[in-house]
This record gives structure tokens, sequence and C-alpha cells, in this order.
């Protein structure tokens, strides 16, 4: 039993349950879970409690009945941190439990929600460890110090800064939580005069397991350095293009809407993508040209970049040459068909086909700067990646898969084999060190795309080693040896071991 004063302990365990809350509200927000543990909870009493008493709840307070709820809870979670609070007095591991129980409350109500994931998990899980590392902290600093004014003063001190740490962080979550569902409304209520783009007959021959030739929103990988994923709304966007140009322009999403669209198909490829990875995917976007936007505003001579910038301060150099070169460079506000998804770069981003996103593809672009690349370093730059980002040809296996088993016999293989901007010449396979076999390839529009490719192997009973080489237009074959991602692209041979059975 501590000296502590109750109403202390009590202040110390309020406090602590508050910024639990908090910290999960934010977390929520961050992590983009449908719901923070205090509104399962909330959710699942209307659930749990009879209709005609929701009714009547309903018919008292209107539809405010969810933040009338979630706010008792969140009231309820103080009064029990404060509880709680007052046993940790007599023994922390007493407090703990309270918390601990009050966690299983959530956890089981969590369990119960719909969209419920492991990530959903974590908000609750920092929730707790907040409660019972801060009510052992606020109890530990309330013991009595030399004089009894100092103690106080040191805690009032200690509760009152973490109570508004609490609050902030409450406030944070809101806010990151509101600005996005306003920016996804928007979204929804744009009517894009864009196409869905239709696949080429042919563009998908490939066996069953192959990756769609159109990889669809859902399905198209995501790499950004946003530890928050930017909401922009469209009505606040501006697109600045300055630097080394005859006048400078500010675009609005009306003034972009108001052009003429150019639509094309365009496979996006990260640098990071290793040999055989996923960090690659092709997709339908309808967009202004960048060299429209660049004439109007008028490149003066000695420019041969723009540093593009992003709202989140992210930046890339890419070649004036690869935006004015008559290729599909767009300033991109739709992706098969539908406006950007908020984690492709809502309202706007850059594709440029040929080049690798960490020089080419900002999301939530903001600024268009002509420069020279001798006067300026972008993110990945400075951190040791080539200035440079040509897209290197490569090719990898999707079926079989790696490790799989598969039928003895009659096997059919397949992928995809990409160089943007160069065009796929032709594929070759080769199973187990034989001789190298010309694949089937898939339809493409042009030569920005990534190309299906398939073939089949006779594989009897045992283990199997499957090789795929491409061939470019320039009439380059890929490279057997090895390179690194870093720093400018990973280059070899993908292979794939499985078994035949
Ligand atoms: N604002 C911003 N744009 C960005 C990035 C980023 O970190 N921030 N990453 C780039 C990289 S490295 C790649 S590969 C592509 C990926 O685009 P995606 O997430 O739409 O597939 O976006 C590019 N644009
Ligand atoms: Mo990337």
């Amino acid at each position: 039993m501590t000296s502590v004063p109750r109403g202390r302990l009590a202040v110390a365990g309020a406090v602590a349950g508050l910024a639990g809350v908090g910290a999960s509200d934010l977390l929520t927000a961050v992590l983009r879970v449908r719901v923070t543990p205090v509104q399962a909870v909330a959710e699942s009493v209307i659930e749990l409690t009879p209709g005609p008493a929701v009714e009547r709840l309903i018919a008292l307070v209107g539809r405010h009945d969810k933040p009338i709820l979630v706010a008792g809870v969140t009231v309820a979670v103080v009064a029990l941190g404060a509880l709680a609070g007052l046993l940790a007095g007599r023994r922390a591991l007493y407090g703990q439990l309270v918390f601990v129980a009050m966690g299983a409350v959530a956890l089981a109500a969590e369990l119960h929600r719909p969209g419920f994931g492991p990530v959903s998990l974590l908000p609750l899980a920092v929730g707790v460890l907040v409660w019972t590392v801060l009510t052992d902290f606020l109890v530990s600093t309330a013991e009595p110090a030399p004089t009894p004014a100092d103690s106080r003063r040191r805690f009032l001190l200690h509760a009152g800064g973490a109570a508004v740490v609490a609050v902030a962080l409450g406030a944070g979550g809101r806010w990151v939580g509101r600005t996005r569902r306003s920016v996804l409304a928007a979204r929804r209520r744009l009517r894009l005069r864009v196409s869905r783009g239709v696949v080429p007959a042919g563009a998908d021959p490939g066996p069953a397991g192959t990756v769609p030739w159109r990889v669809p929103n859902a399905a198209f990988y995501r790499i950004d350095t946003a530890l928050v994923v930017p909401a922009l709304d469209p009505a606040d966007w501006r697109l600045r293009i300055h630097g080394m140009v005859d006048r400078e322009v500010t675009l609005t999403f009306d003034d972009v809407l108001r052009r003429r669209l150019t639509e094309a198909w365009v496979t996006l490829c990260c640098v990071s993508n290793p040999v055989g990875g996923d960090l690659i995917g092709n997709a339908w976007w309808s967009g202004v040209r960048v060299a429209d936007l660049l004439r109007e505003a008028g490149v003066q001579p000695g420019a041969d970049a723009v540093k593009q910038s992003s709202s989140d301060g992210w930046t890339c150099g890419t070649p004036i040459e690869a935006l004015t070169d008559g290729r599909d460079a767009l300033l991109a506000i739709a992706m098969n068909g539908r406006p950007l998804p908020l984690e492709h770069g809502f309202p706007a981003r850059v594709v440029v086909p040929g080049l690798y996103g960490y020089v080419s593809a900002t999301k939530w672009v903001t600024d268009l700067e002509v420069t020279r690349f001798d006067t300026f370093s972008a993110y990945w730059t400075d951190r040791g990646w080539s200035e440079r980002g040509p897209v290197k040809t490569e090719s990898r296996v999707e079926v079989p898969r790696s490790g799989t088993q598969v039928p003895a016999g009659a096997v059919r293989v397949g992928g995809h084999a990409w160089a943007q901007h160069t065009g796929i010449a032709h594929v070759e396979y080769r199973l187990d060190g034989g001789p190298w076999r010309r694949a089937e390839l898939g339809r493409v529009p042009g030569r920005d795309t990534w190309v299906q490719w398939s073939g089949t192997v006779r594989a009897d009973h045992g283990s199997h080693t499957l090789v795929v080489r491409a061939t470019d237009r320039s009439g380059y074959t890929q490279t057997a040896a090895r390179a690194d991602v870093v720093p400018d692209g990973a280059t070899g041979w993908h292979r794939v071991d499985f078994t035949a059975g």
C-alpha cells in the first residue's frame, strides 16, 4: 500500500484511460481501420440492446444515438480508469487487471464487427499498453516528494501533461479521419468523362493463375513514403508549373477537366522490384499530356529536367525529354476508368511510360518545376538511387508458382515480360537447362505495356526448374547477370523450382 493520496490515484487512472482512447483513435485513423475500439464497443452495445429499447433511445435523442453511445463508452473508460488507478495504489497488478479486462471486452466487440482484420487489433493493443504503462508511471510520480507542495506540483504537471497529450491524440485522429471521409465523398461525387478502357482481344491468353493483363485498382501494387495517405480535396488542389518557363501556369482540377483528355495503357513499375517480384502493374490511365502543359508554360532553352513535388513533400526528377518526346506522359486523373484511388494519388498524379515510378510517377502531385538536373537532387537520389531510371527489360514466371506441385506431363507455363516504351520482341523459356523455346505472346496495344507470355513444357515426375528471359525490340536480350535493385533496378533471369507428380 503506497501513501499516495486517493484523489491522485483516481486522476492518474482516469488520465491514462483517456490517453489510451486518444492513442487508439489516432492509430485507427492512421491505419484506416474502420472503427476505433470505443466505436466497436458502442456498435456492439447497440446490437445487443433489444430493438424496442434502441427505438426508444432514438426517439429520445434522434440520430445522435451513436455519438452519445461513443461518448458514454469513453466516460465509462475514464471512470473504470479511475478505479484502476485506485486499485493500482494497492498493487500495480490490480490496476493492470482492470485495464486488461476492459481490453478483453473491446477485443470481443472488435472480433464481431464487420471489416475486422488483424490490423484492427493494433489500435486496441496500443490503447491497453498506454493505459497500463501510463497508470503505473503517474502513480509512481504521485509518491510524496520532500514537501507536499512539491509533490502536488509534480503530479499535476505530469497528469496535466498526459491529459493534454491524450486530447491532442484524439483530436488528431478525428482530424485525419474527417478529412479523409470528406475527400472520399468528393471523389464519389466526381463524374469524369473517361472511359474504362477495353482490354485488347488476345491480351490475356495465359494459363489459369496468370496475373490479369489489366490489374484492377484494388490489386495494384502501392509504393510511397506516406505514413498517412494524403487526402486532397479536388476543390483545393492546384498544380503549379514554374521555373525555367516563359509563363508560370497554375491549374485547378476543373481546369484539368476542361482540357482534352488522353487515355492510354501504361505499365507502371517500381525500381525496387526484385527479379520475379510483384511491384508492377498495368492500367488504363486517363489524363492530360504533360507535354501540352509544358508547351503552354514555354520551356526555356537549357532546361533538361522537371522536378516534381507532391503535397506530402516527396520529390523526383524527370528528364524533360521523356515528358515531351511524344509518348503518353500523363497528368492522370483516372485509373481503369475510375477517379484515382486516394492511395494512388488522388486527385492527380503523373505517369510516364518507360521510366520507373521513383523518377516519374508522382502521386498527389502539386508542383512541376522546369529546371536542370545539376541544380537539385530528389527524394530517392538523396538516398543512393540513380538520377535516371529507365525501366530495364525483365520477365517473370507466374505459372507455376515456385514451390508448388503440378500434375506430371504437359504443363502450361506463363507470365509477363516488359520493356516499357521499347516493347518486347520475344520471350523464351527453358526447362531444366534444356533448349530455349519461344513463348507465345499475348496481343498488346503498343510498346508501353507488359506482354503476357505462355508455353507448354513436358515435366516428368520429380523436381524441375523453369527459367524465362525476354528480348526487347531494340534487340537486347535480358542478361543473366544478377544485379541488385539499388541503384537503378534489378537484372537477371527469373527462375522457379516446382515439382511434377
Ligand atoms: N508522392 C509520392 N509519389 C510517389 C511515390 C512516393 O513515395 N510519394 N513513390 C513513387 C514510386 S517509388 C512508385 S514505384 C510509384 C508507385 O505508384 P503506385 O503506388 O500507384 O503503384 O509511385 C511513385 N510516386
Ligand atoms: Mo518505386
